[in-house]
């Protein structure tokens, strides 16, 4: 038998492979992004010293004490030369609370900080914190909006019954936090909630997914907009819908607003999640639309279909068939996608500014009939064949 220091040195030294382990871009793919090899954060990524007692007079066989089931829904920002992930972590406890991960690559190498984030609590404790997106806002400060989640006392004896409200906390460094009083909005419940970067007539504006229920959004649904006087006391008194669900498409039941948007010369770029049902239960794939500059709540433009759906073993976790992001880098024209993948683990997808406005400009928006998408396609397909002829490939 090993001695216990020996026993500590290979947890460590198996878990520093995994964290110094280099990534790579994927073969194939659509040109619009890169997907990379390896998931970038794991729950086997979570530092050995927050799941096991190394101390021998206390755990003399060495056991796991404070699993982690999860690393999911990360908020990210390129910082100080750094890509920070807030990471969404779930113990096996099935609580979950935020810790940053940080890397000098954004898409490798990875590694949380010492201790997970303190989040303090309103005088109503959250039972579930989660998916927290980041906004560095032009008034200085970095905000963090999540989902609180705390039991729905309407229904007493129903032990899953439970309200989902936007969670509102701010920073400067990811270290220290301040929290605020959670975003009051006259809609039954709140998730997917994201603070827009500029202030909007004066106000600070916020991308909203009113609901009805916790899972169901009922009669509301769809992407949100309103604006609140302050953050200290966030409030949005009128709430409209700037991107709703659709019969037939990729969020034909529910869809939520990504991380923030991205400024660009052409508009805002935008990431968001859509889902439909099937058989096999809910299917969640990542969408893109641009709104205008000027008018952050006006569609300018929005392709058909997903932009990135769940592929190979990204399709199968704690909820399969699911792809979900809530945080995205720029650093230059580099854009870097940090996604879930059936809420289990993270990756990477890496693309440009330049091909992200192309991909939202130039994908044909959804007809809504097959007739329509055949016509769409015939229309492809008979430029690109004039193309080959010329090019003698034909
Ligand atoms: O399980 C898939 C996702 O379900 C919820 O997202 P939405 O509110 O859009 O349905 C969230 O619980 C999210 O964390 C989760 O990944």
């Amino acid at each position: 038998m090993s001695s216990y220091i020996s026993q500590v040195k290979a947890l460590l030294s198996a878990q520093e492979s995994l964290l110094t382990k280099p990534n790579a871009p994927k073969a194939g793919g659509n040109r619009v992004y890169q997907r990379w090899q390896n998931p970038i954060v794991t729950r086997e990524h979570a530092p050995i010293h927050w799941r096991f007692d190394l101390n021998e007079a206390t755990n003399p066989f060495l056991l796991e004490r404070q699993g982690i089931n999860a690393t999911l829904n990360s908020g990210a920002i390129y910082l100080n030369g750094k890509y920070l992930l807030v990471v969404r972590v779930e113990g096996d406890d099935r609580k979950s609370f935020f810790a940053v991960a940080e890397s000098e690559t954004g898409v490798d190498n990875f590694r949380f900080w010492d201790h997970p984030i303190t989040m303090p609590e309103t005088s109503r404790p959250d039972t579930n914190v989660y998916d927290m997106r980041l906004t560095q806002h032009e008034d200085g400060y970095i905000y963090g909006l999540f989902c609180t989640e705390r039991k729905d006392e309407k229904f007493p004896n129903d032990l899953s019954a439970a309200e989902a409200q936007c969670g509102i906390a701010r920073t400067k460094d990811l270290v220290n936090w301040e929290r605020l009083p959670d975003l009051i909005t006259y809609s039954g419940q709140q998730r997917n909630v994201v603070l827009h970067p500029e202030f909007v007539e004066g106000k600070y504006a916020l991308y909203t997914r009113p609901q009805d229920g916790f899972i169901s959004v009922g009669s509301g649904g769809g992407i949100g907009w309103g604006l609140a006087e302050s953050m200290e006391r966030a409030e949005i008194k009128e709430e409209v819908i700037i991107d709703n669900k659709a019969y037939h498409t990729i969020k034909e039941i529910k869809n939520g607003q990504g991380p923030a948007p991205i400024k660009t010369a052409e508009g805002w770029l935008h990431l968001a999640h859509g889902v439909r049902n099937t058989a096999a239960g809910l299917r969640y794939v990542l969408y893109m639309f641009m709104t205008e500059l000027e008018r952050p709540w006006v569609i300018k433009y929005a392709p058909a279909g997903h932009f990135i759906a769940p592929e190979g073993e990204e399709r199968v976790g704690d909820v399969s068939n699911v792809t979900f992001a809530n945080g995205w880098t720029q650093n230059g024209s580099e854009i870097n996608i940090y996604y879930a993948s059936s809420d289990t683990r993270m990756h990477v997808a890496t693309s440009t500014i330049e091909k992200l406005i192309d991909y939202v400009k130039n994908t044909p928006a959804d007809g809504l009939r097959s007739a329509a998408s055949v016509q769409v396609r015939n229309q492809l397909i008979d430029s690109n064949l004039d193309v080959l002829k010329k090019l003698g490939l034909k």
